[in-house]
């Protein structure tokens, strides 16, 4: 999975990503323009350290989200549109994380953190909907795309009436499936990261803008990308309690990781053993033929069944075998819906 940080010059995403990913990539306005910084995070997940604990084995993974920074609009103001190599690389992600300035700028502007939002809302808006102008243009020239569109003649009202495509609901799956290879932006998943200063981290968002955030489905979190990324480069064991001492529950990047989970609806499918005990990321509803194709598509095509397991089955009884004789192992075939935390063994035909 991918997530691009995105937002205005100067927002902080660049301090956020460092905060997140741990890295130390550089800071300050402009200083990321024309790159974007890359990073993997791990995930950090309870579940597989339960697992390696009882098996010992050789290698150990957990789920791993990657981070784009993605190199800001041009200098200037907010309304100067996203330039084409920003858009471009904005596309290639799964989800969108807009970092929100929420601390006084370099030049004493206060904080607008609302109209930031609706800024950016109106520009990936407003490239949607060239995009589709122009492949509207293009079709009046083909014949037989009549479904096609259809489809984009209803995404355009929806964006000519200012709204995003992600809450566009008259569309049917095989409508959306003819367009999905246009990746649009207001399409994706958002989470918001309001970045505000130290002295605010325990405080909530303004009303405004959590308002919004809950009128439109987005993910919303507060945190400091300062504070944060000190906290990142600092030793694991001395990382929570340094956000206690600041009076906050944990590091920002449990927060934003469960956050970034439950708006792409994300579970984590587990599978152990002595080689590896790993965790998968899947998206919930997935059958257990195409989690299977997610570990290797040899899998998925020679898929006999799956076993699987509640992991507190496993760890109270202490192994597989134990958990077959107690008629914990439940076999389940290709349509099984895989649930989170699921301990699963796929057998399969070579
Ligand atoms: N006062 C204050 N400054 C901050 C905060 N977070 C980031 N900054 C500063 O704002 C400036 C820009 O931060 P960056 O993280 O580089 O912002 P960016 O969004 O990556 O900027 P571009 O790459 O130019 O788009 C830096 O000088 C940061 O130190 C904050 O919480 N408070
Ligand atoms: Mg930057």
């Amino acid at each position: 999975m991918k997530i691009g940080l995105v937002g205005f010059p100067g927002s902080g995403k660049t301090t956020v990503f460092n905060a997140l990913t741990g890295l130390a990539a550089e800071t300050g306005y402009g200083a990321t323009r024309g790159r974007t910084n890359l990073g993997v995070v791990k995930v950090p997940d309870a579940r597989v350290d339960a697992l390696s604990a009882l098996f010992h084995p050789k290698k150990t993974t957990y789920a791993e989200i990657a981070f784009s920074d993605v190199a800001a609009a041009p200098a200037g103001t907010h309304t100067q549109g996203l330039d084409p190599q920003t858009l471009a690389a904005m596309r290639e992600m799964d989800a969108l994380c807009q970092v929100v300035r929420g601390f006084v700028g370099p030049a004493g502007e206060p904080p607008a953190a609302l109209a930031d939002v609706e800024a950016l809302e109106v520009e990936m808006n407003l490239a949607d909907l060239i995009l589709i102008e122009k492949r509207l243009e293009r079709l009046k020239k083909e014949k037989g795309r009549a479904n096609e569109e259809a489809a984009l003649t209803k995404m355009k009202a929806q964006l000519d009436a200012g709204r995003p495509l992600r809450e566009l609901s008259g569309l049917l799956e095989a409508e959306w499936s003819l367009v999905s290879g246009f990746r649009f932006l207001s399409q994706k998943p958002l989470l918001l990261v309001l970045n505000v200063p130290e002295s605010k981290v325990t405080e909530p968002a303004p009303a405004a803008l959590s308002e919004h955030a809950r009128a439109h489905g987005l993910g919303l979190i507060v945190l400091s990308g300062k504070v944060e990324m000190d906290i990142g480069q600092m030793a694991p064991e001395e990382q929570l309690e340094f956000a206690r001492s600041l009076g906050l529950d944990e590091p920002a990047r449990g927060r934003f990781i469960r956050s970034a989970y439950a708006l792409l609806d994300l579970i984590s499918m587990l599978t152990c053993g002595e080689d590896e005990c790993r965790a998968w990321t899947i998206r919930r509803g997935t059958s257990a033929l195409k989690a299977a194709g997610k570990i290797h598509s040899d899998i998925e095509r020679g898929f006999i069944r799956a076993e699987v397991m509640r992991l507190q089955d496993l760890t109270q009884l202490g192994s597989e075998a134990r958990c077959r004789e107690a008629g914990k192992l439940r076999l389940e075939g290709k349509d099984y819906v895989v649930q989170d935390g699921d301990v699963v063994h796929f057998r399969f035909n070579v």
